[in-house]
């Protein structure tokens, strides 16, 4: 009996064929077996004993020769599908997010009109969030059902207004500033998520150089440049921070001002906020005889509708097939 053989087995085929001719239903080993009525009693037991040892090597041999040719044919696999994340790719995998995208077209428009991009700390004070922007003790956004707070008495931004606060603290007007990033809150369901990107503007100049009919030029050219060909209409709204203050529509994209149910059949869809500075928000930073507006964004909103995006979670969720329709 070879059972060398096994050892030289050259593949998982060969080794196959080996076994079945050893082990099979006519196999060398079962035909032995089966030979074992033609002997003696006494021969019987001697030979069985010999051949069920012969048989349990026979079974570890090809066992531990399989998983060797297993391991081999891993090995060499694992060698040529080998990938060098270094190596050049002349088609680049990936894509644009959809948020960075609308913040970067949102940015190239307010640039290009002397506007500075400016940037500040994520976990802000009472004073920059709210008390500097006229929102006193007690207004209901300073609640702990809408505000991140930590232990120490520091907040997650609610809006990226304390940008404008700091700002305007170390540097003297003219301002003309944009501030674009994330901010925080204690909001969460369809249309709501705990983290969120606004772009705030603010421009400051002498009392009297910066009027509402700026504000409404700068807006109206703004988001033709976002949207297209669209009607842009000022609502009179309120904010803490702004008076006058005004909310902004543009006519429908989806249906052109006729009535959908994006715009829940009023042709319009809301997308900023923005206002003439209120004194006091001047006051707080020792300001004195300037005039300014302000208006603030939603990021996401812009891009849901300029992507065509229904669901403000699938920005989150980091699903590949979501970008790859942004190539
Ligand atoms: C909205 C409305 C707005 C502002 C933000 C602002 C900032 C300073 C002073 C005055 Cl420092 N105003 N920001 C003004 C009006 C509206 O945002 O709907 N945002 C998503």
């Amino acid at each position: 009996m070879d059972l060398d053989q096994i050892k030289k087995a050259a593949s998982l085929e060969e080794l196959e064929k080996i076994r079945i001719s050893l082990l099979g239903k006519n196999g060398i080993i079962t035909q032995k077996f089966k030979e074992l009525k033609n002997l003696s009693a006494e021969e019987k037991k001697k030979v069985a004993k010999e051949l069920n040892e012969l048989k349990e090597k026979a079974i570890k041999l090809i066992a531990e020769k399989k998983e060797a040719l297993e391991e081999e044919i891993l090995n060499q696999k694992l060698k040529l599908e080998r990938i060098d994340v270094t190596l050049f790719n002349p088609k680049p995998t990936g894509a644009i997010h959809p948020i960075t995208d609308t913040m970067n077209k949102i940015i190239d428009f307010f640039t290009k009109l002397n506007f500075s991009v400016e940037v500040g700390p994520l976990v802000e004070d009472d004073f920059h969030n709210f008390e500097a922007l006229n929102l006193p003790k007690y207004h209901p956004a300073r609640d702990m059902q809408d505000t991140f707070y930590f232990k120490d008495g520091s907040l997650l931004r609610t809006h990226t207004s304390p940008v404008q606060i700091r700002t305007m603290l170390k540097q003297k007007p003219p301002i003309r500033m944009i501030s674009p990033g994330a901010v925080f809150r204690r909001d969460y369901d369809l249309t709501h998520t705990p983290m969120f990107h606004q772009v705030e503007g603010l421009v400051v100049d002498e009392k009297g150089k910066v009027s509402f009919a700026n504000l409404k030029f700068i807006l109206e050219s703004f988001l033709i440049h976002m949207f297209g060909d669209v009607k842009v209409r000022f609502r009179p709204s309120f904010f803490p921070f702004t008076e006058p203050s005004a909310e902004v529509d543009i006519s429908c994209i989806f249906c052109e001002g006729k009535g959908c149910r994006v715009c829940s059949q009023t042709g319009w869809l809301e997308v900023l906020g923005c206002g003439v500075v209120d004194p006091n928000v001047f006051r707080a930073v020792g300001y004195e005889n300037v005039s300014g507006y302000a208006f603030g964004l939603g990021v996401e909103r812009f891009a849901m509708l300029l992507n065509r995006i229904n669901d403000l979670r699938s920005m989150y969720e980091g699903d590949i097939r979501l970008m790859e329709q942004f190539k």
